[in-house]
């Protein structure tokens, strides 16, 4: 990624991070900002938002509902059941280093880049004769960011170094090398802040001097200069702010500063190179390479530029590997880069669909460590939101519902609407399962099976008898914020995407206890709410009904495609085994139409490439890597989503997970495994004619790397981790390398991971009109493998 120009907007920064700090890097000459983030820097404290009136009003919610009263419903809602006062803290911002160069207004040959082979930022430029070089990085071995500045003559590097931020408590220099500033975080809707941070640059210079100027830093015609900048706060976990900031800040600088620059840069390299190098991805280039980043997006729709789909997508990964880091937090809303104390939607966690798409391509891009944050947030919002379910609902397990922020809130949030969705932990305990699904590691389901059992125990105690077929339904929710046709309130019962969300958790809990051997009469139960959940109705339409009732609106292009949950993430609805439902689902996503906002086209590449149309998938790439103008902030819910110039999310405003949800739909494309097998190139466009991609990983602890030209398959690298039968599915005949045949399938898939889900048969409105499934031809082989073995394939002579 590279830029001819310095960023003068936030959207036009890069950002750099380890998973706990992290900084936007604007690379002006003249004036340099590092704008910085820390992961636990969160407005508020240790708090809970349970409206402990729910069951003042639950009953008539759920009787007005069945009776067809939505406003009565939504008005009782909001009265018993949203939260009161809190409606989760907000990740806020550390503050900026500044760096003010003297001499530098008039310089050219301006370069700035982003290399995510190695994470580093570099911009040089030139001042008269002189060369000036800066590099930025932020290790994860030292827990520092690191600045290098460099010029082609001895002391010729002049600047004056500050800390600014709003939530700044003190600024001063401690000496002639360090800056410090300490900050306290901000009170929100009431509770006072109390996350502490304590941030320092260390100015280590060789050649020149320097001095203390009030609170500034002053050098002067050095040679080379490093700056190390150390962010600590307060935060232990969720509960808990009894951290020594000052300590564990001043004690990442000492250690960092023992070592010398490329020792540093070294580790640094090494530690982001583990994750990231495992995928390789080539489509092959085009003369549209040449430009700048930012023009290539705006060139993007009218040229061909393959390689700037394969960059996107490692940015994707580099994202992630920047984002996310075992032992942290979760990537929010903006990952862990923000630059507003007043973010976009508090820059939480959005868990009715954004979370969980930053999640997607965790597994499946080879960068299962990046999923841990997750997964421990998943097990703190179990222990919190036990205590929801008690006193919202009076019920066992635990809930959570559409929203929740670093105090692990469970409640409902922002109004009814949107907010009565008690089904966050069903979608989110779906990671659980799946990160068995590639690492088959029982120890690993034995940590989290605890959790499963518990979210299914909430819907056991909570899930009511739907009056016309008896079904068991959840009430009251909604479609994610989404309205039925001429109802007055979102508010309903039995929502597709609850039902769906069950139909897996139960099934995964119920796996998951078989495995472990556990649970044996209570799991017999949890099967009994399984056969009694409502089954996928196909409407008059011949769309996915989105409710329980036929009341969609082929006109509705509201951004949430909750119903097709089913269809992507899960794997409920398939082309082979289940074509009604697969030809309904397509009916509904061609009705919301492509365009909408960033995340919401992420989703769909996704969708379309489980449709298996690979061309389609690719439009929607495309509409996604429209260039949105960096400015324009402003939030926008219908068209007007795409691309910002730094390559992130635009909702608009930025938003991480259409990064996150692009890459993983660019997976999909390529490479699935959800269905009985794995499906190799499953929906490539046209125009992807040839390329490779390697390092991929499957359920089944499988990793692969294809070469295709002219569109057919020549080569599939499987290295097996697990062992098993390795079932493909593939668009040309292939035989084993070695002259030696390959075995046609036959029967079910003996591999476990691979086992294909049995939902019920739809029910289908008199009034619909299906179309045919129509498949390309496909063969289908079955592999013996055994642990740690690599295989070939090859295209069939
Ligand atoms: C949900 C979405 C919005 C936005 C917000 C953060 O409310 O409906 O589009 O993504 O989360």
């Amino acid at each position: 990624m590279w830029y001819d120009k310095p960023a003068t907007v936030w959207n036009e920064a890069l950002p750099i991070g380890n998973g706990r700090i992290a900084a936007m890097v604007f690379g002006d000459p003249a004036k340099e900002k590092l704008q910085l983030n820390e992961s636990s820097f969160w407005s508020g404290g240790p708090s809970r938002n349970d409206n402990s009136d729910g069951l003042k009003g639950l009953d008539s919610i759920r009787y007005y509902i069945f009776n067809g009263n939505y406003t009565r419903a939504n008005m009782l809602s909001n009265k018993f059941l949203t939260a009161k006062q809190l409606h989760g803290s907000m990740f806020q911002v550390i503050g900026n280093l500044n760096l003010a160069f003297d001499g530098t207004e008039n310089y050219t040959d301006y370069y700035r880049e982003l290399d995510l082979e190695k994470a580093i930022f570099t911009t040089t430029y030139k001042v008269g004769n002189i060369s000036y070089k800066r590099e930025v990085f932020t290790s994860q071995p030292d827990q520092v960011i690191v600045v290098k500045l460099t010029s082609s003559k001895p002391g010729s590097l002049s600047f004056t170094a500050n800390f600014d931020g709003e939530l700044q408590k003190s600024i001063q220099a401690l000496d002639a090398h360090t800056l410090e500033m300490t900050g306290l975080s901000g009170t929100h809707e009431g509770v006072s802040g109390q996350v502490k941070f304590d941030t320092r640059a260390k100015i280590i210079n060789s050649g020149g001097t320097t001095a203390v100027e009030s609170n500034k830093i002053r050098v002067s015609n050095a040679n080379e200069v490093i700056i190390l900048i150390s962010i600590a706060t307060n935060f232990v976990d969720y509960k808990t702010l009894t951290a020594n900031e000052v300590e564990k800040c001043s004690n990442y600088l000492a250690s960092a500063q023992t070592k010398p620059y490329p020792t540093l840069l070294k580790s640094h390299i090494a530690a982001y190179q583990k994750y990231f190098k495992r995928v390789n991805f080539d489509l092959g280039t085009s003369p549209a390479a040449k430009f700048t980043t930012d023009a290539r997006i705006k060139n993007f729709s009218t040229t061909s530029d393959p390689e700037l789909v394969s960059m996107y997508y490692q940015f994707g990964r580099y994202l992630l590997i920047s984002s996310s880091q075992p032992g942290g937090q979760p990537a929010n809303l903006q990952g862990i880069w923000n630059g507003s104390n007043n973010p976009a939607w508090d820059s939480k966690y959005t868990i009715n669909i954004n979370t969980e798409m930053n999640y997607w391509p965790a597994e499946k891009c080879n960068l299962t460590e990046m999923h841990e944050p997750l997964i421990q947030m998943i097990k703190e919002l179990s222990e919190s939101g036990k205590e929801t379910a008690k006193v919202m609902y009076g019920s066992n397990g635990w809930v959570a519902h559409h929203n929740t922020d670093i105090w692990r809130i469970c409640g409902v949030v922002d109004f009814a609407d949107a907010g009565m969705w008690p089904m966050g932990g069903a979608w989110l305990s779906q990671h659980l399962w799946e990160k068995y699904l590639y690492n088959g590691d029982l120890k690993y389901l034995e940590s989290v099976y605890p959790v499963l059992k518990s979210a299914c125990q909430f819907y056991k105690d909570f899930l009511i008898e739907e009056p016309e077929h008896k079904w068991l339904v959840v009430s009251p929710s909604i479609s994610p914020e989404n309205t039925p046709f001429g109802h007055s309130s979102a508010l309903s019962a039995g929502t597709t995407m609850d039902n769906q969300l069950l139909f897996d958790l139960f099934t995964k809990t119920i796996k998951a206890a078989r495995l472990l051997k556990q649970d044996e009469a209570l799991t017999a139960d949890f099967q009994k709410i399984l056969d009694r959940l409502p089954p996928m109705q196909v409407g008059r339409f011949g769309q996915l009904q989105e409710w329980l009732g036929d009341w969609d609106n082929p006109n509705d292009q509201n951004r949430h495609v909750s119903h097709l949950y089913g269809l992507y993430p899960s794997n409920q609805i398939s082309p082979y085994t289940s074509p009604k439902l697969f030809d309904a689902a397509r009916t509904s996503l061609i009705h919301r139409g492509d365009v909408s906002t960033g995340w919401s086209m992420g989703w769909k590449v996704n969708f379309w490439a489980r449709l298996l149309d690979g061309n389609h998938a690719q439009k929607l790439i495309k509409d996604q890597l429209t260039l949105v103008n960096p400015v324009n902030s402003r939030f926008g819910y219908g068209s007007g989503g795409g691309t910002y110039p730094n390559f992130f999310d635009a909702h608009p405003p930025f938003q991480i997970d259409g990064n996150f949800g692009c890459t993983s739909g660019i997976t999909e494309m390529l490479l699935q495994s959800q269905d009985g097998a794995i499906n190799i190139l499953p929906a490539l466009p046209d125009d992807w004619k040839n390329g490779s991609i390697s390092g991929l990983r499957t359920y089944g602890g499988f990793d692969i790397s294809i070469t295709w030209e002219n569109n057919q398959v020549q080569k599939i690298i499987i290295i097996s981790h697990l062992g098993g039968n390795c079932r493909i599915r593939v668009p040309n005949e292939i035989d084993l390398s070695g002259n030696k045949k390959l075995i046609p399938a036959s029967g079910d898939n003996s591999n476990a991971f691979f086992a294909q889900v049995k939902v019920k048969d739809p029910l289908i409105s008199a009034s619909a009109n299906l179309n045919p499934v129509t498949l390309k031809q496909t063969f289908l082989y079955d592999l013996p493998t055994e642990i740690g073995k690599v295989y070939t394939l090859i295209h069939k002579k």
